[in-house]
């Protein structure tokens, strides 16, 4: 409900206390992304992905003796008298978010409360979010302080910014994790590092965390996952770093850590991550992330065309075949997720067959293949202004690069591109290939050893949560009874990975259960796509008639031709 409080009910007193009560909203994503993974969601039970962590670490630096809440839009409504409650409001989140924060800056001054902007968006876009009273800019831990301090002064507007990737990791604190509703999450995200050392030229994270990777200490870190695991949460931590292995060394001197720490605790925690292609060279670093019960690696694959990925200063995916390199992650008992992208420069008719191509050798299943995308402050963003081809972004309006994108003047016909990125949807979401490339990965994946605890004990299998196994037993009543156009494809694979190697199990069914959103998601996008081409080609028809309709005084032959059934 978004109902602003009586202001009469919340104005004075409470807006002049000193140790107020404080709100922290976070805003609604679109709900029809990619990422939002709808139907998984509602087979596992939660009602969205997962929490917001910047949110929650703010609220760890926050004075111990303010009262905090947390409503998460996602998954709960902003009522009047949580409102009326607060002394104060922070919001903020992501370019898809930007439509509902500005919502709750709305919301919240119609109710007279004070609201605090902050986290990636407003950092990027400051002038977007003017209107709100405070705007704090960058890492909060490197300026967090300086707002308090204001708001004990009496001050009640401001505009604090951090000096960006100064800020220390050994000050970022371990987030509120108790101000969450678990209940509400599939998985739950923890950070060790910000930063990467790469320099792809459309990328927005070097620009907002920057290139030398920052991370927090072992101890720091595990005493994280230590108020994690006393909230009894148990099952699926994303590690939400840039590049989990942007530095290497500091990575190396964790894992065997956290290895031993999983062992003594019985393996708690299944982790994923997101991490640059060049983890498949290291085997060492591979065997210690399995052994600390890493399960699945997000990777930015982006093209398969060489050419693309140096001009998109993307070198470190070239000069190697990216089938192997996926194989060996496989084989470390890991699955892959990937990001490709298409709309570059120098691609060429083709690219969709080279994409389809690359993904079947792969055989990743779940690929989020997106339209390029000049976000603010990336070098992408100050070439093409430079190029004057910038146009604006529209890209809060639908969610994600899936339906938004392309926010350029395109040097191929933007006909093309989009026909291409229709093309490789229909074919990667055609159910018959998605469960094939799924039936591979569950063959493929390795069982990898775990460390026995202390005690001696034989290593424990991977800890199935007792919501894994309900929910596969919905899957297979929801593919047998719901599905039956899937029912076919579903069991054969299951089958065919339970008896063949039970290790791949867990990867074939958590991905099966992803095609539930992502099936679905692919044909909402092909019936945008196809509105966007039908639009193009109107324009089209209406540019050539007024074209014609310019010539027509000096041109009659044109007239007698434009009645022709050709025309
Ligand atoms: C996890 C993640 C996701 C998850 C989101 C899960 C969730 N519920 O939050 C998923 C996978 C869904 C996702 C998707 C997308 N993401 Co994303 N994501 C991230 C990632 C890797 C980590 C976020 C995180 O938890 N960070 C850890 C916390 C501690 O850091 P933080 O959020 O920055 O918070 C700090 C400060 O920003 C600040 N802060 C944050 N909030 C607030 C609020 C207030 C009031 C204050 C004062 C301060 C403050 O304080 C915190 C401590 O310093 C970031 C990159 C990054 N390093 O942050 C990208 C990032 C946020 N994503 C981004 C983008 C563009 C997207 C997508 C649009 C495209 C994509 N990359 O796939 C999609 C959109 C999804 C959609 N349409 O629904 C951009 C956002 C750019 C921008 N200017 O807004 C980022 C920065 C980088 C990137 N390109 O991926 N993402
Ligand atoms: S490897 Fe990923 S995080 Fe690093 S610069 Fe490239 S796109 Fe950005």
């Amino acid at each position: 409900m978004d109902i602003p409080a009586s202001p009469a009910a919340t104005l004075e007193p409470a807006s002049r206390r000193v140790r107020p009560n404080v709100l922290l909203v976070f805003p609604r994503f679109n709900q029809n992304s990619f990422w939002s993974l709808r139907a998984a969601c509602a087979l596992y039970g939660v009602r969205c992905p997962a929490p917001p962590l910047g949110l929650i670490t703010v609220a760890a630096l926050l004075p111990a003796d303010w009262t905090l809440r947390l409503v998460d839009r996602n998954a709960e409504e902003l009522n009047s008298a949580d409102l009326a409650w607060a002394d104060v409001v922070f919001t903020g989140g992501m370019i898809p978010q930007r439509p509902d924060c500005q919502q709750v800056i709305r919301l919240c001054q119609a109710a007279g409360k004070p609201v605090v902007v902050g986290g990636p968006d407003a950092t990027s876009s400051p002038e977007l979010f003017a209107q709100a009273d405070f705007l704090v800019l960058g890492e909060a831990e490197g300026i967090l302080d300086r707002f308090v301090a204001a708001w004990e002064r009496g001050e009640r507007t401001g505009r604090f910014e951090a000096v960006r990737f100064k800020v220390d990791m050994a000050r970022s604190p371990i987030p509120r994790f108790d101000l969450l509703k678990r209940r509400h999450y599939l998985y739950l995200g923890v950070q060790f590092s910000r930063g990467c050392p790469f320099l792809c030229e459309f990328c927005d994270i070097i620009e907002l965390y920057g290139r030398v990777p920052r991370s927090k200490s072992d101890a720091q870190m595990l005493a994280e996952l230590q108020a994690l695991f006393d909230t009894g949460y148990r099952g699926h931590v994303d590690f939400v770093d840039d590049n989990f292995i942007g530095n290497k060394k500091a990575i190396k001197r964790f894992l065997p850590v956290l290895e031993q720490w999983q062992a003594e605790r019985g393996h708690p925690f299944m982790f994923s991550t997101e991490a640059s292609i060049n983890l498949a060279d290291d085997p060492e670093l591979l065997g210690m992330m399995a052994r600390a019960n890493f399960f699945a690696v997000f990777v930015g694959i982006e093209s398969p065309d060489a050419d693309t990925l140096v001009a998109a200063q993307k070198k470190q995916n070239t000069r190697r075949s990216l089938a192997d390199s996926v194989h060996r992650i496989y084989g470390a008992g890991m699955m892959v997720l990937a990001g490709f992208i298409v709309g570059f420069d120098t691609e060429e008719r083709g690219v969709a067959e080279a994409m389809i191509d690359c993904i079947a050798a792969t055989a990743i299943p779940v690929c989020m293949v997106g339209m390029l995308t000049a976000l603010p402050g990336t070098q992408l963003t100050r070439r093409l202004a430079r190029e004057g081809r910038l146009l604006p972004f529209e890209s809060e309006a639908s969610g994600d690069q899936c339906t938004a994108g392309l926010n350029f003047t395109t040097l191929r016909p933007r006909r093309e591109i989009l026909e291409d990125y229709r093309k490789v949807l229909l074919a990667i979401y055609r159910p018959a290939a998605f469960f094939e490339r799924v039936r591979h990965v569950g063959l493929a994946i390795r069982k990898h050893a775990l460390r026995a605890d202390p005690a001696g004990r034989a290593p424990p299998l991977p800890r199935v949560a007792r919501r894994d196994l309900v929910t596969l037993l919905k899957l297979m009543a929801h593919m047998t009874f719901v599905r039956i156009d899937l029912a076919p494809l579903f069991w054969r694979t299951f089958v065919a990975t339970a008896r063949r190697n039970p290790a791949g199990l867990h990867a074939a069914v958590s991905q099966m259960v992803l095609f539930l959103h992502l099936g679905r998601f692919a044909t909402f996008v092909v019936r945008e796509l196809d509105r966007q081409i039908a639009a193009l080609d109107r324009s089209a028809v209406l540019a050539g008639a007024r074209a014609q309709g310019r010539r027509q005084p000096s041109a009659p032959a044109c007239r007698s031709r434009s009645r022709s059934p050709a025309s």
